[in-house]
């Protein structure tokens, strides 16, 4: 049985530069799922670091970690039936060029290291709550439904 959950979204500071903040933020209204916290911000290098973390020690880390401190970010959290792995579907796979047309990446990306879109890995246990409690207080989230929402969930 899925349940309602949270998890932590992000368009990269490319996505930022072409003007996909919209679209992104579109896709996922549509879908049903519900924004309960959003920040337009600039990461620094400790953060980073930590939301990275699992990666420290690869090649591509320090190259991953200039560019997404090198422009702003929008973080937000989503939340829905299963919303962490219905995110990663909508994102498509980690290399735009093996993403489906319709994905995110697949509709909008063309480079591994610019692939527009973070979400957090449903893979991962704990990820998602990781991830939100690393770029967002308590206080900045708000619990409210949408209008809409008796007609999204049986
Ligand atoms: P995802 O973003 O799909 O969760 P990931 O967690 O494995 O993928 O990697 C984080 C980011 O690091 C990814 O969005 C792009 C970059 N990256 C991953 N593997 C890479 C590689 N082999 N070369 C360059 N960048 C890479
Ligand atoms: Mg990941």
């Amino acid at each position: 049985m899925s349940e309602r959950e949270r998890t932590f979204v992000m368009v990269k500071p490319d996505g930022v530069n072409r003007g996909l903040v919209g679209e992104v933020i579109s896709r996922l209204e549509d879908r049903g799922l519900k924004l309960v916290g959003a920040k337009f911000m600039q990461i620094d290098e400790d953060l980073a670091h930590e939301h990275y973390g699992e990666h420290e020690g690869k090649p591509f880390f320090e190259g991953l970690v200039d560019f997404i401190t090198s422009d702003p970010v929008v973080a937000m959290v989503w939340e829905g039936q299963d919303a962490t792995r219905q995110v990663r579907k909508m994102m498509g796979e980690t290399d735009p060029a093996e993403s489906a047309p319709g994905t995110i990446r697949g509709d909008y990306g063309l480079d591994l290291g610019r692939n527009v879109i973070h979400g957090s890995d449903h893979e991962d246990p704990g990820a998602n709550e990781r991830e939100i409690s690393l770029f967002f207080d308590d206080d900045e989230l708000v619990d409210w439904e949408r209008e809409d929402e008796t007609w999204l969930y049986e």
